[in-house]
């Protein structure tokens, strides 16, 4: 299931992709397996349950479920990453998450990054343009060109944008484009594309999966670094152990860069849970 070069070429110039249906035998299936995590997990976040006021997010989300652990495997998943990152992509986490409301204009990586990475959403329920689906900003993952980086000036990667003090609109009045989505329906998006959502309710079901390039030796620190950047989610170790105990050889080759090279997570992780008083619920939201 490789992209096509239509498909390709769209990805490359837009920054996104969306699957119609792809998954629709299989999502009622992957809707259970993910209501079971949360229950698993009290039904919210750290165990917590969900008090529909802010975001729940659990990280390792697919990695501590048989099933969920096991799309990285489908070839209507690996046939498109690996026609952007190449065969030998690393799996760089997931995410599940309960979302409350609005998602801040931002990007999931920096201007800077090195690797090219890239991350799979699967929203739960039917969203919209004003009922939180995702909205994208397409081509702003150009950095270098103009319009690209003045997106950037006013929109990092960060989640704090000025799009009223500068452009004088609110979040939502940003031009962008929404991709409304239904169950069984797949996105794909670049991590440096400028996202947000807008009018969803308060228990926005979505989970997505992520992967970058193989890092060459030569940047190992780098890998480093990124996978240190885990430990705001009090994760241990760079994969869920169900995500582990259950690889086949081709599924290791996914995992074994990042498995190699993330035995100080724990360290940092101990350091962190003196400072914070739960995992972090992810970026971007309207309650930080
Ligand atoms: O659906 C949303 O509100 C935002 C999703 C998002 O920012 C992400 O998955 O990176
Ligand atoms: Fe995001």
């Amino acid at each position: 299931m490789e992209l096509t070069t239509d498909q390709l070429n769209y990805f490359n110039t837009f920054g996104f992709l969306k699957f119609d249906g792809i998954f629709k035998d299989d999502i009622s299936k992957i809707t259970e397996e993910f209501e079971n995590v949360w229950i698993a997990s009290n039904g919210g976040h750290d165990n917590q349950q969900h008090d529909f006021k802010r975001r729940s997010s659990i990280l390792h989300f697919i990695d501590i479920n048989v099933f969920l652990s096991s799309l990285i495997d489908n070839p209507k998943i690996k046939g498109p990453i690996s026609s952007i990152l190449g065969d030998d992509f690393n799996y760089s986490g997931s995410d599940g998450n309960l979302y409350v409301g609005d998602t801040r204009w931002h990007s999931d990586s920096s201007v800077t990054k090195k690797y090219r990475s890239l991350k799979i959403a699967f929203y739960l329920d039917e969203v919209a343009a004003d009922s939180g689906c995702l909205r994208v900003l397409p081509g702003s993952i150009h950095y270098g060109n103009t319009y690209a980086d003045k997106l950037n000036e006013v929109i990092p990667n960060t989640g704090k944008d000025d799009t009223e003090e500068i452009w004088g609109v609110l979040q939502h009045q940003v031009p962008s484009y929404p991709i409304p989505s239904a169950p069984g329906d797949m996105l794909m998006f670049d991590h440096r594309i400028k996202h947000s959502s807008a009018g969803g309710d308060s228990r926005r079901r979505m989970f997505t999966m992520n992967f970058e390039q193989r890092y060459k030796s030569e940047d190992i620190e780098d890998l480093k670094n990124d996978i240190s950047g885990m430990a705001s989610g009090w994760v241990e170790k760079p994969y869920g152990d169900i995500m582990i105990e259950t690889a086949s050889s081709q599924r290791m080759i996914h995992l074994e860069q990042r498995l190699q090279n993330g035995d100080h997570l724990k360290d940092l992780v101990k350091e962190l849970k003196t400072k914070m008083n739960e995992p972090t619920r992810g970026g971007a939201q309207f309650d930080e």
